[in-house]
């Protein structure tokens, strides 16, 4: 019967003492109980419908001392941490808290083998014999991220609950959802329905070249309810995942801007005929400096805050184009009235306005690296994606940083320099490339290098315009993110590339399960 070597695991755990192979292994059942102690309903819950959907299994409450499926939370463990014991008798597995349990699960399911990952059995099958190991594992960093671009083509609910069940295979915490962009908004905001009535569609899609596949006449749109978030807030909260929403100013925010007009630079250019934009780029609309816009944006984080729990809240701050307010008599005005030196000065206004507002609320801001520009504000957390020269100035400063460097982990950049590469931008990347990323530069001392609480893979969706070809440049790419994000590996030069290699053998198994449509280890044409 095929089940995982204890070896085959992906993330690599922190320790492992698997008994030689034949020398033992538990006997997973029908019969086999499921012994969730206090804490840990909701594991049990997640895999009964999860690994017991796929087996067929029960795992049904009880306990039997000789034979049985004992889950606990230890607090002496990590809080994200975990212990798992396989013997002849018993499955133990404790966590420090139930996220660690939850992901102590997560390596269980790998050891079950490929047809774990599958949502219904395919064949009838009684036995699913677990390998007798001993593991005990705790992720590197607490920040474990993917960010998805979500504005540039909307991903419908499905996809983005499909998308937190693949996080979570890869034992993956954050999800950064960037829901407003130039090319459309995606969150409904009650007190103002035309963010989602206007601007949550473009007319069509004008990406690239005229000869290039997203360059077309139709309509492309969508947007998320507020009950369509608290369903993905709640299932990421079962999966210990958070979510991390983004509301992008004062650049980047021309859908915006289409729906409200107010909210430009109305005496520069005539806002009334913006419209969402069809194409890419930077767009030159950007918020007016107004007491107005900045009340609008309360309004809208308002809401914002009612649905996502999140400590964090990303106000972007990427990409802002000052040309409008250097020729506009208004913000030229508001500048000397606030007695800021210049424009840069201005976006720090916007982002400090926005710090202060959040942390009164009980929330942190976090931002791209932009918002160093403008000074850094008081609480303010950094996303580090312009290289590491942000998130080290930030950590230096006593800033926190999330590492998220665009040379290393933009996964919207082509995997291959073959012409024919499916998705053909950006610098390559491979999935070796990846796996050897570093999050923490050596050049922070260990007191700055506290600051940088983890890493994220930003998927930007330009080229992305369905879910095929999303999964193509997330995976398998995510899955050597996952393994720098939680397991401790050696310096860059020193990893094991060939052994990881060997377990993505493995790892192509349980994605094929999974339904992902990956791009082939030789690629498109081996
Ligand atoms: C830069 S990263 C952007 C995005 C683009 C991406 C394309 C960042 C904060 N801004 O708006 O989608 O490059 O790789």
């Amino acid at each position: 019967m095929t089940h995982t070597a204890p070896t085959d695991l992906i993330p690599r755990p922190r320790l492992l003492s698997p008994v030689p192979p034949g020398r033992g292994h538990f006997p997973l059942d029908r019969h086999t109980p499921l012994d969730a102690r206090p804490g840990t309903e909701g594991v049990a819950h997640w895999m009964r419908s999860t690994i017991g959907a796929a087996t067929g299994l029960p795992l049904a409450p009880g306990d039997d001392a000789d034979h049985r499926i004992a889950l606990a939370v230890d607090p002496a463990l990590p809080p994200e941490g975990y212990r798992l014991v396989v013997d002849g008798s018993t499955i133990r597995l404790d966590g420090g808290s139930a996220a660690g349990v939850f992901w102590g699960a997560q390596t269980f399911r790998q050891l079950l083998g490929p047809a774990a990952f599958r949502r219904a059995p395919v064949v009838e099958r009684n036995e699913w014999p677990v390998p007798a190991v001993v593991i005990e594992d705790a992720p590197r960093f607490s920040w474990r991220g993917m960010m998805l671009d979500v504005a540039r083509h909307f991903l419908p609910k499905d996809g983005v609950l499909r998308y937190l069940d693949l996080l979570a295979a890869h034992k993956l915490n954050v999800l950064h959802l960037h829901l407003t962009d130039d090319q459309g908004w995606r969150i409904e905001i009650r007190r103002h329905p035309e963010l989602t009535a206007t601007g949550a569609w473009r007319e069509r899609t004008r990406l690239g070249h005229r000869a290039s596949p997203l360059w077309d006449e139709r309509p492309h749109g969508g947007c998320y309810t507020q009950d369509d978030i608290r369903e993905i807030v709640a299932y990421a909260a079962a999966r210990h995942i958070t979510i991390v929403p983004e509301i992008d100013i004062p650049g980047h925010s021309q859908a915006a801007i289409a729906a409200y007009p107010e909210l430009g630079n109305t005496d520069v250019i005539d806002t009334t005929s913006v419209k969402v934009w069809d194409t890419w780029g930077i767009s030159p609309n950007v918020l007016a400096p107004t007491d107005n816009a900045l009340r609008f944006y309360e309004q809208v984080l308002e809401e914002v805050l009612d649905l996502f729990p999140s400590r964090f809240v990303h106000i972007g701050g990427d990409e802002c184009p000052k040309d409008q307010w250097r020729a506009s008599p208004a913000a030229q005005a508001r500048i000397a009235a606030l007695g800021l030196a210049d424009e840069d000065a201005l976006h720090g206004w916007f982002v400090r306005h926005f710090d202060r507002w959040l942390a009164e609320r009980g929330r942190r801001l976090i931002g791209w690296d932009e918002i160093l520009e403008g000074g850094l504000a008081e609480g303010a957390a950094v996303s580090s994606w312009r290289g590491y020269a942000g998130g080290i100035a930030a950590a230096r400063a006593g800033h926190d940083v999330v590492m998220c460097p665009e040379q290393h982990v933009y996964l919207d950049h082509r995997q291959h320099a073959a012409p024919d590469e499916p998705v053909p931008i950006g610098f390559v990347r491979t999935l070796e490339d990846v796996y050897r990323f570093e999050p923490v530069p050596p050049e922070l001392t260990e007191e700055h290098a506290a600051h940088v609480l983890g890493t994220q893979a930003n998927v930007w969706t330009e080229v992305m315009d369905s879910q095929q070809r999303l999964d193509y440049q997330v995976f398998p790419r995510l899955a050597a993110f996952a393994e720098v994000a939680w397991s401790r590996l050696p310096a860059p030069a020193d990893r094991d590339t060939a052994d990881f290699e060997r377990r993505m053998g493995a790892h192509y198994a349980r994605l094929d399960a999974l339904g992902v449509d990956y791009r082939p280890p030789g690629g498109p044409h081996p």
